[in-house]
């Protein structure tokens, strides 16, 4: 079928825009469940939400495909969910089952799929980029024509391991993505409180690194730019630092206060430039989605989280004696 043209000049079928949808929904619907989940009291453990940062996630991983590795932060789930991990598996972890990704030892923050690229969500902060930059290396060395590329905050940007990531995968033109989810906060402390640079991009030249920035609230720009820089890695032209300027509606943690930040602040971002909703506007005004079709997409994902909640409440816990399995003892 011939792709349908849209207004920012990326052509995207029916099929792939319904597809960009129903992930950015099923990231925020998972979520909004978690959250109400916790609260309620029926969830353990901790959270971190990627509410309002749909579009980056969706908009890279829609790119990638089984050759490609992804590494994650402790704000994971939505990097699963884009990544293709399967929800089901993913709640089942989070209520800590044995049927969970991760046979219930993980959780929020370390979930982790090898069969989709999926590398782990990582409770360290910076953590998962030399993973990605490794995942890169075997991708060159095996001629896989795979990419490595790592999700993180602008806070991560400031760790170590970041500078040493950008400057070995330069020198070596690694096919590496460097996705930086600049939402403005670290934990509490506004981004500019502890970043000297505009723009975190800027950090790509000391490395003599390709940079891009994208409206990381508008799936067309972040999809159009990680488009480029991934065709690239694929090429051998090697690595690329995509800075993606968004907004975590939620605050720092499930139960978080939002003392420090302005109502005002997340109400612009929430009303102005919430990704769904921008989404939704810009496809059926430009007649390339109804929607009926966007809300039939709402009830299936509704459908899918409904039942993945009730087959994680269903499912035993691991057997105690598995304690010790699958992770690291010492001594
Ligand atoms: C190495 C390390 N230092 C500190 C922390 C505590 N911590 C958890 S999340 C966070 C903020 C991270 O900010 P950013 O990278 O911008 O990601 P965001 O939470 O905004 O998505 C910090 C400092 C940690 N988990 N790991």
């Amino acid at each position: 079928m011939c792709p349908e043209p849209i207004p920012t000049g990326v052509a995207l079928s029916r099929e792939r825009l319904l597809e960009a949808y129903r992930t950015m929904r099923r990231i925020r619907s998972f979520e909004e469940k978690l959250q109400e989940l916790v609260l309620a009291g029926k969830m353990a453990g901790f959270l971190h939400l990627y509410v309002g940062e749909e579009a980056v996630a969706t908009g890279v991983c829609m790119h990638l495909d089984s050759r490609d590795w992804v590494t994650s932060t402790h704000r994971g789930h939505g990097h699963c969910i884009a990544k293709g991990v399967g929800v089901a598996g993913m709640m089942a972890e989070l209520f800590g089952r044995a049927t969970g990704l991760c046979k219930g030892k993980g959780g929020s923050m370390h979930i982790a799929d090898m069969d989709h690229g999926m590398l782990g969500a990582n409770g360290i902060v910076g953590a998962g980029i030399p993973l990605a930059t490794g995942a890169a290396l075997t991708a060159k060395v095996k001629r896989s024509g795979g990419v490595g590329v790592a999700f993180f905050g602008d806070g991560a940007s400031n760790q170590g391991q970041f500078h040493e990531s950008l400057n070995m995968a330069q020198n070596w033109k690694l096919p590496a993505l460097y996705v930086v989810e600049n939402n403005g906060w670290g934990e509490f402390t506004p981004t500019g409180f502890v970043v000297p640079v505009a723009d975190i991009a800027e950090r790509a030249r000391s490395y003599a690194m390709n940079a891009l920035i994208a409206d990381g609230m508008d799936f067309f720009d972040v999809f159009e730019k990680a488009a480029e820089a991934i065709a690239r890695a694929r090429r051998g032209d090697g690595p690329t630092l995509l800075e993606c300027k968004t907004y975590r509606f939620s605050g720092h943690y499930v139960g978080d206060t939002l003392a420090y930040r302005s109502k005002e602040e997340a109400e612009h971002w929430k009303q102005r430039r919430d990704p769904l909703e921008r989404f939704e506007h810009r496809v059926v005004e430009a007649g390339l989605l109804s929607s009926d079709a966007l809300r039939s997409a709402d009830g299936e994902v509704a459908a899918q989280i409904a039942s993945a909640v009730a087959a994680a409440e269903a499912a035993p816990l691991p057997d105690p004696t598995s304690v010790t399995s699958d992770v690291y003892v010492n001594g």
